[in-house]
């Protein structure tokens, strides 16, 4: 496959100002008339090339002659154009095939519906065209089909007309004032039920909002439709940004690749993002839709008004987007609160956002994937949505934020839609445009040295070096950083330096007894400074310091990196006890755990080996869980350790097995060594809950979480009649999160009777809801002693099936990447090779990301690593592999 390289990027040489698009929509046969306005920008002669796959032409034509195969080349990619005028208008008419298209890109069926996703390059599965973020055109859209079957006919931007045609047939024309690029068309058709709300925008416009979802799914719609009016006014509120249209759809999908799509004023969301009850959905699943819904919501700016002018930019608008999307969902936590409850209600947003950047990004950045936020090549875009180009491209724009403060940032954004509105730009038209003020706010300062966050992979590491004296009062602080090299780095330049990265700071000191000392350094002074670490090594000193301090590193996680300080186990139990800064106060915590946890896992998880490190954190946990100035959503975040792949990048070489049986092992002891913590905390729970109808709010929400997390470790540690309140709570349970959070320990440790009970149950009373089985696939997917041939059977269920790739990540992506009990075997390195190969015939974006369950296998002790290379040469071999599958695994190979 060819590779794509970024500074091979030129400009189309033609503009389409108009697209003109009548489908005849039909599951077996659907036929597209495109009809372009197009005008060349280049005098030269280049050829009008436009990108297509999977149509089958009926005819071309140029200002109304048509054209012999002789006047055009066209191949399984492209039809390649030689016109001669300056301006003319191209029509192509095509047909594509929907029931049959299972890669669910381009148009397709779902259901008895039809949908569209385009982005990256699904448009050319649709017609033929420059797909191509830069090309943006005005679209006027014709849909015409079956009435009875296709009753709803929606395309991007305001209806024109619709009226019924002979046949039974009916059209409804739309028009998108807005010119976009054709990754951002939509089209749905199907037999829907439709929540809506008008409201007023703040200039005094009126703007319907509609949710659209399968027919009887209705009730479960109040919740997406609600936080899509919060966003719309978050995003007046907080960015001065308001709804540029007239009416904004979402559309629920059943099949879908990703989470949502961000069409222009016509969303298309996986069903999982839209539907939520008390009924069926948890509290996680209540919070993920409200982001889901702000995400694309704010995509309308940052994103669809400023686009990308090319796929490599596309942390431009993913990035930022889910900056504010996090932004968004912390403002609604916080909502209401005094101001110690909103910091803690907004820590909890920012831990929960901090242990998904470790999960997924930080592993990424250390394999084979690695990138930098704005790749350099690619082979397949597809691959490219990834935890870097999202997760860590929002830290890249949060520590601007941190660089220019709230007041600075939003002048940055406006700058940047001054600039900007309505074009296709580049990354460094967004750092310039922030950059401006910066270098206004701090003359003598600039981004130079910050805009390398965009060029380079891996994740740095910050030493820090303190020294006190106590003669002079002073602390020196040093800081160095370095950035190892990474993936395909490691091959092509493994020598060399990368240059010093822009790193905001955040830096407190506590004294002996935990009170804050203020800083005071270079005219700087306060409990928190954010230091520009510039160099690669950099001191700074401390005046009038006291006592001997305890430092508080990288408050509120203000820059993504490792941070390396040799602090002694009860230095951490001081700042978990103590910090005033909530962040790293549930980040000191978290270090003790992962002592722990290494130790036991370096010994087969004898907890014998850290007995001392673990009396400390139980007696730490203790004080925690008795401090009623912490919400209980934070206690919970304390009392998680962290998983076992935040643990891998900790361990080498990685033993996965080892790390899962040593975080058993000491969930069981805290378990037992805190019984009656658990118990106070589960009653004073269930006490301040009483009474309460079921809410997802993030009050209610914290208290659930915080007493289903008593209640596990409870189970976990056998205590007696543990197992029963879970089973009592699973079969009592009024809402989703009170019955997973009774049955998920049951499935874990009860005996077989009363785990098949409850799992026969729990089928038979939700089998009509697809959302609720992918539930209970995936917790018996996750089950630690589910093997593969307990996941091959549930792959014979009726109601499994590869084609609906939340179905299969709920049973076949939960047990390769999250059983590690279970996968880390031959049997589990062949299943995923066969589940690989058999996916990248139906639907390569999943299959490739399925492909990259094992990225970390080099790191692996000898004789997994051999096994798994045997697999991944396996699956090389295979003929016919996509393009997706084949970078995955071909650069997991070198
Ligand atoms: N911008 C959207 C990306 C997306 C996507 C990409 C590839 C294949 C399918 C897809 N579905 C959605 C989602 C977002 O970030 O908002
Ligand atoms: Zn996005």
């Amino acid at each position: 496959a060819p590779t794509i390289l970024r500074q091979d990027y030129t400009p189309y040489p033609f503009r389409i100002p108009t697209v003109d698009l009548t489908f005849d929509l039909a599951p077996g046969l659907t036929q597209v008339h495109s009809r372009l306005s197009v005008e060349r920008i280049h005098p030269e002669a280049a050829p009008l090339v436009l990108n297509g796959e999977a149509l089958n032409l009926i005819s071309i034509s140029i200002d109304g002659h048509v054209l012999s195969p002789e006047h055009y080349q066209l191949d399984d990619h492209q039809l390649i154009l030689h016109p001669e005028k300056a301006a003319f208008t191209l029509e192509i008419i095509s047909t594509c095939r929907p029931a049959e298209n299972t890669s669910l890109m381009g148009l397709y069926q779902s259901g008895h519906s039809l949908f569209t996703q385009c982005e990256a390059e699904g448009f050319r599965r649709i017609t033929w065209f420059a797909d191509r973020p830069d090309v943006m055109s005005r679209y006027t859209v014709t849909l015409q089909a079956d009435k009875t079957q296709f009753p709803h006919l929606l395309s991007n931007g305001n209806l024109l007309h619709h009226q019924a045609l002979p046949d039974g047939r009916h059209q409804a024309v739309w028009e998108d004032p807005h010119p976009k690029p054709c990754y951002l068309f939509a089209l749905v058709a199907g037999d829907f039920d439709c929540r809506e709300k008008t409201i007023t925008t703040r200039s005094g416009r009126q703007a319907l909002l509609q949710v659209y979802c399968d027919k009887g799914d209705y009730p479960r719609t109040a919740w997406a439709l609600d936080c899509l009016e919060r966003s719309v006014l978050w995003d007046e509120s907080r960015f001065n940004l308001e709804l540029d249209l007239d009416r904004f759809m979402i559309v629920a999908a059943r099949d879908f690749n990703m989470g949502a799509m961000e069409n222009k004023g016509l969303n298309i969301f996986n069903s999982a993002y839209v539907l939520a009850d008390a009924q069926t959905a948890t509290d996680a699943s209540f919070e993920a839709i409200e982001s889901v819904i702000g995400h694309e919501y704010f995509h309308n700016w940052t994103g669809n008004r400023i686009t990308c002018r090319d796929w490599f930019q596309l942390s431009l608008k993913e990035g930022l987007t889910v900056f504010r999307d996090q932004e968004f969902s912390a403002d609604m936590m916080a909502r209401g609160l005094p101001d110690s409850a909103a910091l803690s209600a907004r820590t909890v947003k920012r831990i929960d956002d901090v242990t998904a950047l470790r999960t997924a990004q930080f592993p990424e950045d250390a394999g084979p994937m690695a990138h930098p936020i704005r790749p350099d090549s690619y082979q397949e875009i597809g691959n490219f949505y990834t935890a870097t180009v999202y997760e860590k491209g929002a830290e890249v724009i949060r520590m601007q934020h941190t660089l220019l403060g709230e007041p600075g940032f939003q002048a940055g954004m406006a700058e940047y839609f001054r600039r900007h509105d309505g074009q296709a730009v580049t990354c460094d038209d967004f750092v310039n445009a922030m950059d401006s003020v910066y270098r206004q706010q701090a003359p003598g300062k600039d981004l130079a040295a910050f805009r390398r966050w965009y060029a380079q992979a891996g994740t740095p590491r910050v030493s820090v070096d303190l020294q006190y004296d106590p003669q002079t009062a002073q602390c020196v602080l040093t800081l160095s950083q370095r950035c190892d090299p990474v993936g395909v780095e490691k091959l092509q330049n493994p020598a060399v330096a990368k240059p010093p990265l822009h790193i905001p700071f955040a830096l407190g000191l506590l004294g002996a007894d935990g009170s804050p000392i203020l800083l005071e350094t270079d005219g700087l002074s306060g409990e928190t400074l954010v230091l520009d670490l510039t160099q690669t090594t950099q001191t700074w000193v401390f005046k009038n310091v006291t006592q001997r301090p305890v430092p508080s590193l990288l408050r509120n996680f203000s820059a993504p990196v490792i941070v390396e300080y040799n602090y002694t186990d009860e230095e951490l139990a001081l700042l978990a006890r103590k910090d005033p800064e909530p962040f790293s106060r549930w980040e000191a915590g978290q270090s003790l755990a992962t002592r722990c946890l290494l130790a036991m896992a370096g010994k087969q998880g004898q907890s014998g080996t850290a007995k001392a490190a673990i009396d400390l954190l139980a007696a730490t946990w203790a004080d925690i869980a008795g401090d009623a100035s912490l919400s209980p959503a934070y206690k919970t975040r304390v009392f998680t350790l962290p998983s076992e792949r935040v643990l891998l990048e900790k361990m080498s070489p990685i033993n996965p097995p080892a790390l899962a049986l040593a975080r058993r092992a000491l969930r069981r002891q805290l378990g037992q060594a805190l019984q009656d913590t658990w118990q106070t905390l589960y009653d004073d729970m269930c006490a301040t809950l009483d009474g309460q109808t079921y809410s997802p709010d993030a009050a209610s929400a914290g208290a659930r979480a915080l007493k289903n997390c008593a209640l596990a470790y409870q189970v976990a540690a056998t205590v007696s009649g543990a197992l029963e309140r879970a089973e009592r709570q699973y079969y009592n349970a009024d809402n989703m999160t009170d019955r997973m959070g009774g049955l998920t320990p049951l499935v874990n440790h009860a005996p077989e009777d009363v785990k098949t009970r409850a799992l026969a149950h729990f089928y038979d009373q939700w089998q009509a809801n697809p959302l609720v089985i992918d539930r209970w696939f995936a917790l018996q997917a996750t089950a630690s002693s589910t093997t593969v041939a307990d996941v091959q059977a549930l792959m014979a269920h009726p109601a499994f099936t590869l084609r609906n790739p939340n179905r299969a990540r709920s049973l076949v992506f939960q047990f390769c990447l999250n059983n590690i009990q279970g996968v880390y075997c031959e049997a589990g390195y062949a299943f995923w090779a066969e589940q690989v190969m058999a996916l990248d015939q139906i639907n390569p974006e999943i299959a490739a990301r399925l492909a990259r369950a094992f990225d970390h296998w080099g790191r692996l002790v000898p004789k997994e690593r051999q096994a798994i290379k045997l697999q991944l040469e396996k699956i090389m071999q295979r003929p016919s592999l996509s393009r997706n599958v084949y970078e995955i695994i071909s650069k997991a190979l070198t």
